[in-house]
């Protein structure tokens, strides 16, 4: 299955910015092209609306448009992945999620299973997200960092773009070239299909008794069922509904009242067993939810 990450961002937004709800929204779908979201937030400027969100693709390169968004007193709202720029007063407000505590959490776990499981090499194969984009930042600077403070072995690295059909290329041209593969950690739940998929052609197993595990960030409906039968052994969440997030930060722009320069959104981490139940990460402790039908049931995404 195709995750719907994307889908449910768009979704959240769309459902709170309906006409029912007060709002015109103009939504335009960058298809992940940076120069598409700097001509549409142009497009916006001309049309001189309220405000501006941006979920922005990679973190550079933002400065002269949201300059002119700036110029034109339009506020931009940030969601989901970060901006690099060199003035913060380029943007009114940011929420969205720790990806470096995301990943801290997976690595985490991942040490504290290994070591429950008395697994004594960590052969392990990154396959990033967008190269730039926060989400792949944070979660590969933290995977990089557990690396070297755990002495796993870091066979290889290279992008999946975020997608299932690039992850399963990576994930076949990997396990052509190193045989000893046996944690795989996707940056993403559609790199995780792919990577699966790949993987099983190779006529190789995954899950807990299998040849490799799997790994994945976003607990999408589709990624935590395959975390329920074992094929991603381990799921850290990724949380897209920010539409109610954007609202509240604009109905306090309204009332003139002050909003948080950026706020994280919390996030849970979702494992196929129960081997480990708490991680520390970032100095605080996390529960580890077992994933069960009823979890499943109840995501909203
Ligand atoms: O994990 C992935 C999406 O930026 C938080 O990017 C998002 C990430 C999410 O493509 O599915």
């Amino acid at each position: 299955a195709e995750s719907d990450w994307r889908t449910a961002n768009s979704q959240s937004m769309k459902d709170t910015f309906s006409k029912e709800n007060g709002y015109d929204l103009i939504f335009d779908d960058a298809q992940q092209k940076q120069e598409n979201q700097i001509t549409a937030i142009r497009n916006f400027i001309q049309q001189e609306v309220d405000y501006i969100v941006l979920a922005p693709v990679t973190e550079s390169g933002w400065d002269p448009v949201l300059k002119e968004a700036k110029d034109a007193d339009i506020p931009v709202i940030i969601v989901d992945r970060m901006v690099d720029v060199s003035d913060d007063s380029l943007y009114t407000a940011w929420v969205g999620s720790d990806f470096k505590l995301e990943g801290e959490k997976a690595c985490a776990w991942l040490k504290a299973y290994t070591e429950a499981k008395g697994m004594k090499e960590v052969n392990i194969v990154d396959i990033q997200g967008t190269i730039g984009a926060s989400a792949q930042i944070g979660r590969t600077e933290a995977l990089n960092e557990a690396v070297k403070s755990n002495g796993w072995n870091l066979l290889a690295q290279q992008t999946g773009e975020f997608t299932q059909a690039k992850g399963q290329e990576v994930m076949e041209s990997m396990l052509k070239q190193y045989k000893n593969i046996n944690v795989v950690y996707c940056e993403n739940d559609n790199e995780a299909f792919g990577a699966i998929n790949a993987i099983e052609a190779a006529g190789k197993k995954v899950g807990p008794d299998g040849d490799i595990l799997v790994m994945s960030f976003d607990t999408t409906k589709a990624g935590i069922t395959d975390t329920l039968s074992g094929k991603i052994i381990l799921n850290t969440e990724c949380n897209p509904l920010h539409g109610p997030r954007v609202e509240e930060i604009i109905k306090k722009l309204e009332a003139n009242e002050k909003v948080d320069k950026k706020a994280y959104v919390d996030e849970g981490i979702f494992a196929h067993s129960d081997d480990v139940t708490t991680v520390k990460a970032g100095d605080k402790d996390f529960d580890v939810t077992k994933v069960t039908k009823d979890v499943i049931d109840k995501r909203a995404y």
